[in-house]
């Protein structure tokens, strides 16, 4: 089906598709066509992990995502806005930059940083007459902060105060306490007499053993961040007791994951509500222990294996929308939150058995770095009823999807919701091969700030230049160098950094001083942008 390009052309393309569905072609026809969403977002895939953006099938293969992406319209100039997880995921439901709002990684009993006063993507969607669900990692956190939070009561704020009908999600990381799931406002499968205590600071009396002190215990040993209370075989970073009932079994989470999101969208394909799922997979981000039918499966390793398992995934949610009959009117995207990293804290072996596997696809760097290999991701846009399949290189922000998503509902976008997304639905639909989108900042841990604009990329020294070679990070790295547990290593520049990335994609020859008059413009744009009041 060709793009419908008038309302005239519109109602009949969605008349033709609501002969199979249930929807009312009067309420499709008296206002814009309403796909079903849904977002899979992984949690550090990496820009070269699949097998459509050239990882090789003998170290990871990705059949599902490679046969959807040959039927979507893939994105090579995807961008998360942040290099880690809570910063890239608060942009892609606020709008905004997270850096505007110092946001940082959080710890899994840090208080809600969204404020229910300002409609998310999530809420938006709500109002526009979605039924909104939320399953999977969250990480943004729970709760008011005004007392501590108590995992054996009502827990909020949380998703169900910022847009989501139903969350059933992981409240922080798989390697942070607690080990549990949330379902609504409480802790899933938690026994009363034996309640849960959580403290990121001082070790809780009666707490199980820390893979500190019992190695012997782990399946794999972590660093000092990580040896914290073992859950499963796994040290966690911060100290848990109790909820033995509640707490996750690693090598479930994907189809306990998984299985919430098909029968969400089993449950919701034939209401006549649109629905909207965002589904965010612990993998392949640590610890990784993936079913065991996927250990041992791919060429590089146990990273590879979680990868497969992602791909299982996706798998199983385009097989349930099929099913439901809804696949031609969703509209669905499977993107990342940030760039790969292979020890992030744990000896798993990732590191070791990665071979010639290029997780960033040649791109220079890694989670929470600047350089491209931190924010560019995998972007792959599929709605058969709306979009040709294809590739693209218009650069769209993952923070561009909720003001693009309102111009597809043709629904004003909230006066209160952030302003740094842009709305790029034409790029996104494949209706132009541009996007109104021609610079981005790119923030690393720590907030610490790049732009691209055009083909330029600008990385502003925050270092002090030093002998100290293990403190510089202005030469050129190898594939695994600065591949470091949570250091963030490869944050602190020494120069100011300025690539051509036409000519240059792998940020390999700094051009900052041949070039004074383009630094001087980049450095002038990206104090304009981080000084603008938004
Ligand atoms: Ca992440």
């Amino acid at each position: 089906m060709k793009p419908a390009t008038t309302l005239t052309a519109l109602c009949a393309a969605t008349t033709a598709i609501s002969a199979l569905q249930p929807f009312s072609p009067s309420a499709l026809c008296s206002d814009a066509p309403r796909p079903n969403i849904v977002i899979i977002i992984a949690d550090d895939l990496g820009y070269g992990d699949l097998g459509c953006y050239g990882a090789k099938p003998r170290n990871i293969p990705t059949p599902n995502i490679d046969r959807l992406a040959a039927q979507s319209l893939r994105f090579t100039t995807g961008y998360a806005t942040s290099a880690t997880c809570t910063p890239s995921r608060y942009s892609l439901l606020t709008g905004e930059y997270a850096w505007r709002k110092k946001v940082h990684i959080l710890n899994g009993d840090a208080a809600l940083i969204l404020d229910p006063a300002r409609p998310t993507l999530a809420s938006f969607l709500k109002t526009a007459g979605y039924t909104t669900a939320l399953v999977g990692k969250w990480h943004l956190g729970i709760g008011n902060g005004r007392s501590t939070l108590d995992f054996n009561t009502e827990i909020k704020p949380g998703p169900l105060e910022t847009g989501f009908d139903t969350a059933f999600f992981i409240p922080a990381t798989v390697d942070r306490v607690p080990c549990v799931f949330i379902d609504g406002h409480r802790v899933a499968n938690l026994d009363p007499a034996d309640p849960i205590a959580v403290s990121y600071g001082k070790k809780i009396p009666g707490s199980d053993p820390l893979g500190s002190d019992h190695p012997e215990l782990l399946k794999y040993r972590a660093n000092s961040q990580h040896n914290k209370t073992i859950v499963n075989g796994i040290s966690r970073i911060g100290y848990m007791s109790g909820g033995q009932t509640a707490r996750w079994v690693d090598e479930d989470i994907a189809a306990t994951l998984t299985k919430h999101a098909t029968d969400f969208i089993a449950t919701n394909a034939a209401n006549q509500k649109p629905f909207f799922l965002y589904l965010g997979t612990h993998d392949p981000h640590v610890p990784r222990w993936p079913a065991a039918r996927f250990r041992g499966k791919s060429g590089v390793g146990i990273r590879g294996d979680a990868i497969m398992q992602f791909d299982w995934t996706v798998g199983e949610v385009l097989a349930a929308l099929e099913r439901a009959g809804v696949a031609q009117n969703t509209l669905l995207i499977i993107t990342s939150d940030n760039g790969p990293i292979l020890d992030d804290g744990y000896d798993d072996g990732a590191t070791q058995a990665n071979g010639d596997h290029k997780p960033a696809g040649g791109l220079r760097g890694w989670k929470y770095q600047r350089y491209e290999g931190g924010t560019r991701v995998p972007l792959i846009v599929n709605w058969p009823a709306r979009i040709t399949p294809g590739v693209s290189d218009a650069m769209v922000s993952l923070m561009d999807l909720y003001p693009s998503f309102a111009a597809i509902l043709n629904r004003p976008y909230p006066a209160k919701a952030g302003r740094d997304g842009m709305d790029v639905s034409d790029a996104l639909l494949g209706k132009t091969k541009t996007s109104p989108r021609t610079s981005i900042v790119q923030d690393g841990m720590g907030n610490v700030l790049a732009l691209r604009d055009g083909d330029w990329k600008f990385i502003p020294a925050n270092a002090r230049k030093t002998a100290d070679k293990s403190k510089r990070d202005d030469k050129p790295k190898n594939e695994n160098e600065g591949s470091g547990a949570n250091t963030g290593s490869g944050t602190r520049v020494a120069e100011d950094l300025l690539f051509n990335l036409a000519t240059d994609p792998a940020e390999t020859k700094n051009l900052a001083a041949k070039n004074p008059q383009k630094l001087a413009e980049l450095r002038a744009k990206l104090d304009a942008i981080r000084n603008t009041t938004k």
